[in-house]
């Protein structure tokens, strides 16, 4: 992405002057990012209100994952889809929060998937929370909708990124050149460039993982975090610090924001499920962010984004991160 000035390029004018690969970014494309751009803005203010206007707790309902829906979780997915819904190169969007994808234009060139409210367990004690989303061209954009138009890998997404709501409200955003960050300017409600070409340092001193979990892991994993927690005169001869925010994107934030390791690995408490973590909109556009920023994303086995989806609301084990641990994650799998 070529360069532009910072603190004052508005989200709107960068995606209208940013070159992708040389080419610019589509129009339509451009008025579905803007979109979710404005009702994150929204849903940022929602957040910020909590108690105010009523809406931590539960929302009484379930969704397909059989979670217990937080209000703000029905309260994001709704303005998501009000937001976008005018969107006239979206063929169609899909939700963790909705068993089955909804057709917007029917035909059109992308479809957007999106959890809406992750790490929604943190509402209620006020930790950062965040809104995922991932842009998929559609193979046939004339064709009318249907499911299995989303079941894609995740290296046919042309965009994918998250805002974060935490202390400041942030977007991290890659058009598959890069990865650049917004801050939300509360004053002039835009949000503001302040970081270009974000880069995971390939070597780190952190990782993070819920350790509660560690009896239950598999021994590459297992071996992985003994040498970390060995620390000086161990494997790795360093020491290590350990973060463990339970929200995903504010983990990924930091990851993107001062490098590190991510990991919610496989473990035999559901041996049936691969991982916790969605693939399709969750880990694929984290992992899109990751790799873009120079950092790598895997199941263990596998590059995240190489895997073909059979399922909309697939599992999958997740370690992303700093390169140079991911290659050796790698090996310990292998
Ligand atoms: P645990 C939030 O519910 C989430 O889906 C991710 O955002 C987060 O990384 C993970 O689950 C936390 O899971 O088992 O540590 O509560």
């Amino acid at each position: 992405m070529t360069a532009s000035t910072t603190f004052n390029t508005h989200f709107k004018q960068y995606l209208e002057t940013v070159q992708v690969k040389g080419n610019a970014v589509p129009t339509g494309l451009q008025e579905l990012l803007v979109a979710v751009a404005d009702t994150c803005m929204t849903l940022s203010h929602e957040v910020a209100q909590g108690a105010l206007i009523g809406l931590l707790g539960s929302a009484g309902t379930g969704n397909v994952q059989g979670e217990v829906q937080q209000k703000l979780d029905v309260i994001a997915n709704d303005l998501l889809i009000e937001g976008v819904k005018g969107c006239q190169s979206l063929a169609g969007l899909a939700s963790e929060e909705m068993e089955l994808p909804v057709a917007v234009q029917g035909t059109g060139d992308y479809l957007l998937l999106f959890d809406p409210l992750d790490g929604s367990s943190n509402i209620d004690v006020n930790v950062s929370i965040g809104t995922i989303f991932s842009v998929l061209k559609k193979q046939d954009p004339a064709a009318p909708l249907q499911t299995t138009d989303f079941l894609l890998s995740g290296r046919h997404q042309v965009a994918a990124g998250y805002v974060v709501y935490g202390p400041q409200t942030t977007m991290a955003l890659t058009l598959g050149d890069g990865v650049v960050m917004f801050t939300l300017n509360r004053v002039t409600s835009e949000f503001v460039l302040i970081k270009e070409s974000v880069e995971i340092a390939h070597a780190t001193k952190e990782f993070s993982i819920n350790m509660s979990n560690m009896r239950h892991w598999a021994e590459p994993v297992r071996r992985y975090v003994d040498e970390c927690l060995a620390g000086v005169g161990g494997e790795r001869d360093k020491d290590f610090n350990m973060r463990w925010i339970a929200s995903m994107v504010a983990d990924v934030h930091r990851v993107l924001s001062r490098g590190g390791i991510f990991m919610y690995p496989w473990d035999q408490r559901e041996p049936h499920k691969p991982g916790k973590l969605r693939l399709m909109y969750e880990a694929n556009p984290m992992s899109f962010l990751v790799e873009q920023a120079g950092g790598a994303s895997t199941n263990g086995d596998q590059l995240i984004m190489d895997l073909i989806p059979t399922d909309l609301h697939e599992r999958v084990s997740v370690m992303l991160g700093s390169k140079e641990e991911i290659e050796r994650l790698q090996r310990y799998h292998a």
